[in-house]
């Protein structure tokens, strides 16, 4: 039997290693959200900083529900390897960044030790867009969101991020620890100005006396995360053996490139992430929307497009002729709403991601990108083609990724197959389209549910006239017949 990856000695010289001996530095941040992204991302940024500076900024990494990521890197002292696929070739390397790994569920006390502990100076957050429970109309907290509803009524045993980061606060700020920083690693605009709405309209709510102390002493930079990481597969596994030698449960493979700006308002210091390339800006805003609508609207466009003609990765999407030309049209269409940035030409980033998302080593699911399309779709695709409609661009782009979305959230391929729209919404989309009739009333009946489309854009008759065209066109002839029509109007 191969032996567990839980040490560093005997590595394979090929094998990259951390240059630094973790078991001498502290805990400093707690990470809620322990999934593949954070130790693809943050953990391996983490890494290089401890390497190039020092300090206690290990991570104490935290599932909220699925204890399988902690059962993996506990056997394992934290480490695992990062395999990174670049188009010349494979590499592998061995991450020492995370010092522990809880599931809330399993380990609620050594959870609350670790965010209420004073070496903890920065609590950092990739729950996905769903985890936090905003409601986008108001900036505040969805009342329907399970985990804000069962937190608001029981706050001394939270198990959502509102409420698990409240109650440290408020135990912080009796046991006088240094006031922390939250910095929310998820795709959303603002990120860090959201966390902050949040967790006030949470305090406003539950804690009071804690709403002055959350607005005027803790830190929310805001940050734009960027490094395309497939979910854990066999084949993962199987090369991480391969190239280490050693069993590891906890690998993850990624991209090459990876990419952090961040503002830089820490409360209570910082690891030196600059020294893995992160950029730290005054202002995270351009950056973010350049990200979300070029990057993640055109994962959506490939993964409802890609996904319903039957490709399964994104690779099989862009080795279409009529998708790529499809793809390329959408990051231009999404680079014309940016506002300029300084030093940053669009034109050169779009090449860049039809490169990135060619890459014949990823395997990464259509599938996986279409998950929870309700909470994506807003600054993905209806945001900048707001922006279209304001600057009077044109609007066929995102209409047609919006078809294609409401294509996909009607649950079956053209071959009759169906999927699980896996989607906050499942429930409600599905009692919603009962009945529906055509696309003009399948529409109508999408433009129904709460918060999702801007009432401006709905009414905007172009809009739904093209978005009723492209989807009757989707229905009738089926997917792979409408990305070779439009594609072919080009
Ligand atoms: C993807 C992102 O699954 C998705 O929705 O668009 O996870 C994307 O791969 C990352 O944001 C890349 O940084």
């Amino acid at each position: 039997m191969t032996d567990r990856l839980n040490t560093l000695r005997g590595l394979p010289a090929s094998v990259k290693r951390p240059e630094y001996d973790p078991v001498a530095h502290g805990v400093g941040i707690v990470h809620l959200g322990l999934g593949a992204f954070h130790k693809s991302h943050q953990a391996v940024y983490t890494d290089d900083a401890l390497a190039a500076s020092g300090g206690d900024w290990r991570i104490a990494g935290v599932s909220l529900r699925n204890p399988a990521v902690s059962e993996a890197l506990t056997p394992q002292n934290g480490l695992f390897t990062v395999i990174e696929r670049g188009f010349e070739g494979t590499e592998a390397r061995v991450i020492g960044s995370v010092a522990a790994a809880f599931c809330l569920s399993t380990h609620r006390q050594p959870v609350l030790d670790a965010l209420c502990s004073p070496a903890t100076r920065i609590v950092s957050l990739t729950v996905s867009e769903k985890g936090y429970g905003i409601d986008r109309t108001s900036s505040g907290i969805d009342l329907a969101h399970p985990a804000i509803a069962a937190d608001l009524k029981t706050p001394d045993h939270p198990v959502g991020v509102a409420g698990l980061i409240v109650q440290a606060i408020g135990q912080r700020r009796q046991a006088g620890a240094p006031p922390l920083t939250i910095l929310c690693c998820d795709n959303l605009p603002e990120n860090g100005r959201m966390v902050r709405a949040l967790l006030l309209d949470f305090a406003r709510r539950s804690a009071p006396g804690l709403v002055d102390h959350i607005a005027s002493d803790i830190g929310f930079p805001s940050t734009m995360v960027d490094r395309i990481t497939p979910a854990q597969g066999k084949e993962t596994l199987a090369l991480a053996h391969k190239m280490t030698g050693r069993c590891d449960l906890a690998a993850v493979e990624t991209e090459r490139f990876r990419q952090w700006v961040i503002e830089d308002d820490f409360r209570s210091g910082r690891p030196d992430w600059a020294a893995g390339g992160a950029i730290f800006a005054r202002d995270v805003r351009p950056y973010e929307l350049m990200k979300l609508r070029m990057l993640n609207g055109t994962h959506s466009l490939i993964a409802y497009a890609g996904f319903l003609s039957g490709m399964t990765y994104v690779r099989d999407v862009m080795s279409d002729p009529s998708m790529a030309t499809l793809v390329r049209r959408h990051l231009a269409a999404a680079a014309a709403t940016l506002p300029l940035l300084d030093g940053v030409d669009f034109d050169a980033y779009g090449d860049d991601l039809m490169h990135r998302f060619s890459n014949p080593h990823l395997a990464h699911e259509t599938y996986q990108i279409a998950m929870d399309g309700t909470e994506k779709l807003p600054q993905r695709i209806l945001s900048p083609a707001m922006e279209a409609l304001d600057r009077g661009q044109s609007l066929t782009p995102y209409a047609f990724a919006t078809a294609a979305w409401m294509r996909y959230a009607l649950g079956k391929r053209d071959d009759g197959m169906s999927y699980a729209l896996r989607d906050p919404q499942e429930g409600t989309i599905a009692a919603k389209m009962d009945g529906a009739r055509d696309a003009r009333d399948i529409v109508q009946r999408f433009s129904e549910i709460p918060a999702l489309f801007p009432e401006i854009l709905h009414n905007h008759d172009a809009w739904t006239d093209t978005v009723v065209d492209k989807l009757s066109g989707m229905l009738t002839e089926g997917m792979a017949w409408a990305i070779n029509n439009e594609a072919n109007r080009l």
